[in-house]
């Protein structure tokens, strides 16, 4: 491929147009009116305007963004992460219009978006799963059925569900009832389908994904572990590599289930599986398959760029190298930086009227900013990723608090004050924390 439309904004789009620039790629940027003087389109060699600050009438707009890489002669698209990164029509019809989509196939895209098919899938390639309903539920008497069976309290999910949305718990028999209706009818008016399943609910979970490559050759490998345990309402804020509480010999047990299972799935290009982790034990939920925000802390202690190996991917190579070739080196923390107050989360779009970028060994900012940039209200706040990376978890941590002592983001409130209360805390230092630390974290 010699030039690669870029269908996204913000930082995603500089991190896709380096990984180009290397590989000797021309880049189209496309944006909307809101991001005329955008650090993405500056960079890019070639722009188009799409269309109006709404990101359904831009970003989403599947025709303008076709459009835009014919005109230009753009052989291939990178859909970054959002927007139409895991929309399977729109994977098909890159490939309908003789571009190549920098992804999985549609049909793998449509059956983890399922994710009823996807633990389905999971299952039948000996990956473990949350005990539960095998399938969708078809009737409240199934659902008390396998409660029982599961013991509660279990958790009730859309098929067409993720990232938290429609999920309802029934604590015992009493509240199955509710939680079947509700779950229900809220699936329906979010996702336009009902589908619902059952699964035992954990309590005190962590959050542990694996990052995945495959190419078209059959070659599968992965890159370790990533613990975004630290979120709150279903926005992480911090995630590292690797995961405070797993062992070098569980990562191995775990990816090599994990390597194994994509193979029997011909899957290809990057995937992440999200588990949940409690008592030593692991349990698929879900799998993404995009490109993540979070994928940097991976680069770091691996020494891959997922973007080129995507690319590569993409363009019919092959990895060329095995699993006993990846090597994992030190540990890295990332911080997502948004522009919001540190203490309400209220959005804080407006101009930055300085941007100082922290530097020095093992420092890594994936942002878009620049002194007098304008971040506009119209799309995702997240303004910058810092990254560290240092040889042990505790030196990265010393890192991550150098370096957003650091940081200047003037103008706008951001999250800065909030990484650096969570760095310096003994609990996290301690690596001792579950999906539920941050949220009493950030109310205390
Ligand atoms: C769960 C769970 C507990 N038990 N499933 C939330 C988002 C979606 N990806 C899956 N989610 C959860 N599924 C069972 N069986 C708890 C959550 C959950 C969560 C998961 C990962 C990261 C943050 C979370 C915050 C709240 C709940």
């Amino acid at each position: 491929m010699k030039k690669i439309l870029i269908a996204n904004r913000g930082e995603i789009a500089l991190r896709v147009h380096r990984a180009c620039q290397e590989m000797g790629i021309r880049t189209v940027a496309v944006h909307s009116t809101a991001d005329a003087s955008a650090m993405h389109v500056r960079l890019a060699d070639e722009s188009v305007c799409i269309g109006p600050p709404s990101a359904r009438d831009s970003y989403l707009n599947v025709a303008a963004i076709l459009s835009a890489a014919t005109i230009t002669g753009a052989e291939g698209i990178h859909p970054g992460y959002g927007f139409l990164s895991e929309n399977a029509r729109f994977a098909e019809m890159v490939e309908a219009h003789g571009l190549t989509f920098i992804g999985p196939t549609a049909d793998h895209i449509r059956m983890m978006g399922d994710k009823i098919a996807a633990k389905d899938a999971m299952r039948r390639l000996g990956v473990p799963l949350v005990p539960g309903s095998l399938g969708a539920l078809e009737s409240l008497d199934e659902a008390r059925t396998v409660a029982e069976q599961v013991m509660y309290p279990v958790l009730i999910k859309a098929a067409a569900g993720g990232g938290g949305r429609g999920m309802k718990v029934a604590r015992n028999a009493d509240e199955i009832e509710e939680a079947w209706r509700v779950a229900r009818t809220e699936a329906k008016a979010a996702f336009g389908d009902d589908a619902v399943y059952l699964e035992k609910y954990l309590d005190r979970p962590r959050h542990i994904e694996l990052q995945i490559l495959a190419d078209t050759h059959g070659n599968v490998v992965h890159f370790g572990e990533r613990d975004c345990s630290l979120q709150r309402r279903h926005q992480k804020l911090v995630e590292e590599a690797g995961s405070p509480v797993l062992t070098a010999a569980e990562r191995d047990a775990l990816g090599a289930q994990v390597t194994t299972a994509l193979k029997g799935l011909g899957y290809r290009n990057a995937g992440t599986l999200e588990f949940l982790w409690q008592d030593g034990q692991f349990a698929f939920i879900e799998m993404n398959t995009r490109l993540q925000v979070e994928h940097p802390v991976t680069e770091m202690v691996c020494g891959v760029d997922l973007v080129r190996e995507q690319i590569r991917i993409a363009a019919g190579e092959a990895l060329g190298y095995g699993q006993e070739d990846v090597r994992f080196g030190g540990h890295a923390i990332e911080c997502r930086i948004t522009a919001e107050d540190p203490e309400t989360f209220a959005p804080s779009p407006g101009k930055v009227t300085t941007f100082h970028a922290p530097g020095g060994l093992g420092v890594r900012v994936d942002s878009a900013l620049y002194s007098g940039y304008s971040v506009p209200p119209h799309y995702d706040s997240l303004v910058a990723k810092l990254v560290v990376h240092a040889p042990t978890r505790a030196q990265a941590i010393a890192r991550a608090r150098r370096a957003l002592d650091e940081m200047v983001v003037d103008g706008i409130k951001t999250t800065i004050p909030l990484h650096r209360r969570i760095m310096a805390d003994p609990e996290f230092q301690a690596g001792d924390y579950t999906i539920h630390w941050l949220e009493r974290f950030v109310a205390r």
